[in-house]
């Protein structure tokens, strides 16, 4: 792919240190980005190091190589630092220092800073443009462990290739990540079948704040710092919780509201099912994401901050309704 090629050439160049970082509340995409690119560059001998503010969420612990990632912020400016599934480096969380910035994403709304931005928002994840630009560069490097780690940000980002982000392509970079060695099967399995006991019972207390709106077009889900508390989980325990309420039949968009250890941020989660533009409603509160989930942060009283929610999906499910009519 075209778009790989500058990135390619850049980094080829490199001969002094480079950081490979990715977001704050890190997914499999994001770290399975992160870890493949560091394998493959490790393989040719560049000097490298990867990154992230947050500890490896449960479910990720499984990659290899986890316990190479280093903790952000970092006291040192590296040549080049390359973020991977987030349009901004502010997204990391924390302070990146690094004379020259390469960016490989897949998300709506980032700014082109360089020629050296890969991103591509009709990529299904940001591992997928990660697979292209290995295999550009020289596909026999990439080992089982680069290919489990492509594939878990393949899978996760398109829930399992059930998502609308899924098309023929995407199994084409499954076909070729199976067959550099990644197993489906193991994979999913290490993903979704290693649940705590803890986290369904926290499940349990998410789905009794069920709420649904506008006929049933609307649902929302309510993590309180308090379910967390008493069910001895963490926030990232709440991954997936959202799709429940995306899975009920008349819901056009899905939202969960997780609070904030200071009470009064929420965390608020969206997800549509293909007709409601989602990150449309994210960015009016400051945040953004994709189509079909998107996410943003909203401080305020919790009856307050649900309404003003509430208000603004509405007018977008509405207005939908007329379009079709
Ligand atoms: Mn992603």
């Amino acid at each position: 792919m075209e778009k790989t090629v500058p990135v390619i050439e850049r980094l080829k160049r490199e001969e002094k240190d480079i950081l490979i970082f990715t977001h704050e509340n890190p997914d499999g995409d994001g770290i399975g980005s992160m870890i493949a690119l560091y394998l493959f560059l490790k393989k040719l001998g560049k000097n490298v190091t990867m990154a992230m503010k947050d500890d490896v969420p449960y479910v990720y612990n499984f990659l290899p190589h986890v316990n190479e990632i280093k903790k952000l912020p970092i006291n040192h400016k590296f040549s080049v630092a390359i973020l991977v599934d987030a349009a901004h480096r502010k997204r990391a969380g924390t302070e990146i220092q690094a004379h020259e910035l390469i960016r490989i994403d897949h998300h709506v709304g980032g700014e082109f800073e360089s020629i050296y931005d890969c991103v591509d928002d009709y990529s299904p994840s940001t591992t997928a443009l990660v697979a292209e630009l290995l295999r550009t560069w020289d596909e026999s490097l990439v080992d089982k462990d680069i290919a489990t780690c492509l594939y878990t940000g393949l899978i996760t980002d398109t829930g399992s290739f059930k998502y609308n982000n899924t098309t023929s392509k995407t199994f084409e970079i499954a076909k070729f990540l199976t067959e550099k060695g990644a197993d489906p099967h193991y994979i999913s399995k290490m993903i979704f079948e290693r649940n705590k006991v803890n986290v369904l019972l926290l499940l349990q207390k998410t789905l009794s704040t069920l709420q649904l709106y506008d006929n049933g077009q609307i649902a929302v889900l309510t993590v309180f710092r308090e379910f967390l508390n008493e069910t001895n989980t963490t926030e990232e325990d709440t991954e997936g919780f959202v799709n429940f309420a995306r899975s009920i039949e008349s819901v056009k968009v899905a939202v969960i509201m997780i609070q904030r250890e200071d009470l009064k941020t929420w965390r608020v989660s969206l997800r549509g099912k293909g007709e409601v533009d989602v990150q449309e409603i994210a960015k009016y509160f400051g945040g953004g994401g994709h189509k079909d989930a998107a996410g943003c942060r909203i401080i305020g009283e919790y009856e307050k901050v649900k309404e003003s929610l509430i208000e603004k999906i509405s007018e977008s499910v509405n207005r939908k309704v007329e379009v079709m009519r």
